[in-house]
């Protein structure tokens, strides 16, 4: 039994919908493109997940938060899809690929067949197992990575009202997770090996910043050491969570985000990987001439910085689908995706952007004890990153700006001075 499509697209997260959008627009005939997902939804906003969804108050719930509404474009919806003649393929996992014959075996048992694949896999939640810690299929540990996810860790959350939440990690998962658990009235201490939080991307000055912030907000934050084990009740759920440092912390409810790994197990051994991802050119095109890859999972040329990167934000995601579907269309037009890294985030009430790279010598400036405030990378005399907290949006497409134009920098301290105006005066 088979199906055969001009286009497949193997994953229906962020990517896929974006593609997908892009598709139309740029021309694709009714019949022609597939969409294969083992999420029973049409491809959402996932970032959503950690934000509107989890609010008590009017959460964000589907169909509002479908692609792409997250750059204010159109939402598509399953009846989207339909009408453009787009096959939506739910609920079903890939089990295995073959480049060489170009098709892909559904654990259904269908082999469906593409001229072109662009995979969008994305990547899977690291689970504590795989750090010699058991417990994660406890019904009050929660991970978020996906609709079902996010639907249960809102089942336990309102379970848990007034109660214990112990959150592991603590990157974006757990200091996004952390906010929204304070908001639904949760005591929540976070748990993370590093020094200060988000520790890939913040310095220890950032950092304090946000940790004193949620602090206010009540929040424990335990640093320099990781879970150990869980205590469990008869009945199999958590009851508290032992660390390394010997100390036990009582636990109503757990939330683990330690980290993610890219989806690549099915092309392994078919197509050139790098730094754990399916390693692109600048047309998003693999070793293999017929087969794309998009989003979280491929490794694509930074050209401002002359090296490759994977990396895991959403802007990248969309932008990177959509280049990938401006290249297999138009290939004489589309030029090389040249991408300058954007990440942000918002938590209670704040909310930063940073562009670039968190490489060289830092210069911090702004009012840290108030609401404005950034810092900026510098490297070989250049500008090579920059973030901002609290900025308009005229201030973050400045910063983005002397970003993307590697910005001359003579003096250090004088752009720390000038703070904002530097970037503003590019
Ligand atoms: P995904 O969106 O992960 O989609 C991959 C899809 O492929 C899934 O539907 C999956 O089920 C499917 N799939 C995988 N393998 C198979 C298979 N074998 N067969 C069939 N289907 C398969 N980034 C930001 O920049 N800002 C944010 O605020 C932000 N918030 C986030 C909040 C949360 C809770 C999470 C989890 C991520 C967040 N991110 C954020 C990161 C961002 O969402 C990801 O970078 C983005 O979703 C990756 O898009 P993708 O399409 O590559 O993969
Ligand atoms: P992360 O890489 O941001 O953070 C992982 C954290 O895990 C580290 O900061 C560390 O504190 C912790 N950790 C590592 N090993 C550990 C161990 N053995 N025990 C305990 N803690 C350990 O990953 P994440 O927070 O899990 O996020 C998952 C994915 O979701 C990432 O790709 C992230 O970019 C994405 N995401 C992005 C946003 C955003 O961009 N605003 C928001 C949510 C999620
Ligand atoms: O980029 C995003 C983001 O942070 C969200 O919450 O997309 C979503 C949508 O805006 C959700 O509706």
């Amino acid at each position: 039994m088979g199906r055969a499509f001009v286009y497949v697209i193997l994953g229906g997260g962020v990517a896929a919908g974006y593609a997908a959008l892009e598709f139309t627009k740029r021309g694709v005939s009714h019949g022609e493109l597939c969409i294969i997902s083992e999420e029973p939804v049409a491809p959402y906003e996932r970032p959503a997940l950690s934000k509107g969804f989890l609010l008590p108050e009017s959460p964000a719930r589907l169909p509002s938060f479908h692609t792409c509404v997250g750059a204010n474009e159109e939402r598509l919806t399953p009846k989207w899809y339909k009408e453009h003649g787009i096959e939506l393929v739910l609920g079903t996992r890939v089990k295995s690929a073959d480049v060489r014959r170009k098709t892909l075996l559904t654990a259904t048992g269908e082999t469906i067949s593409y001229k072109i694949l662009i995979i969008a896999t994305g990547a899977r939640a690291l689970k504590l197992e795989e750090f010699g810690v058991s417990g994660s299929e406890a019904e009050n540990v929660c991970y978020l990575r996906d609709l079902a996810d996010a639907n249960s860790l809102v089942n336990v959350m309102q379970s848990c009202a007034g109660g214990n939440a112990v959150v592991i990690g603590g990157g974006y998962i757990g200091m996004e997770c952390a906010a929204s658990l304070v908001i639904n009235k949760i005591n929540v201490t976070m748990v993370f090996p590093e020094a200060h939080c988000m520790a890939r991307l913040f310095t220890p000055k950032i950092a304090s910043y946000y940790e004193d912030y949620y602090q206010s907000k009540g929040v424990k934050f335990i640093k320099g050491t990781v879970l150990s084990s869980f205590e469990f009740d008869s009945s199999g759920k958590v009851t508290a969570v032992n660390l390394r440092d010997g100390s036990q912390l009582p636990a109503d409810m757990v939330v683990v985000g330690i980290g993610i790994r890219p989806n690549t197990s099915l092309f392994e051994g078919q197509l050139t990987l790098e730094k754990g991802g399916i390693k692109v050119n600048g047309k998003l095109q693999t070793s293999n001439n017929s087969v794309y890859a998009v989003g979280d999972v491929a490794t694509f040329p930074v050209k401002l910085f002359g090296e490759t990167r994977r990396l895991e934000h959403v802007d990248s995601v969309r932008k990177s689908a959509k280049h990938a579907v401006a290249a297999i269309l138009e290939p004489e037009k589309a030029g090389e995706f040249d991408y300058l890294p954007f990440f942000y985030s918002r938590v209670f009430a704040l909310s930063w952007q940073f562009f670039g790279d968190n490489a060289g010598e830092v210069v911090h400036f702004g009012d840290y004890s108030g609401s404005t405030f950034g810092a900026y990378w510098i490297s070989k005399g250049h500008l090579v990153g920059s973030f901002l907290e609290g900025g308009t949006k005229e201030e973050y497409e400045a910063i983005a700006n002397a970003t993307r134009l590697q910005a001359a920098v003579e003096d250090l301290a004088e752009v720390g001075r000038q703070g904002l105006k530097f970037a503003l005066t590019v």
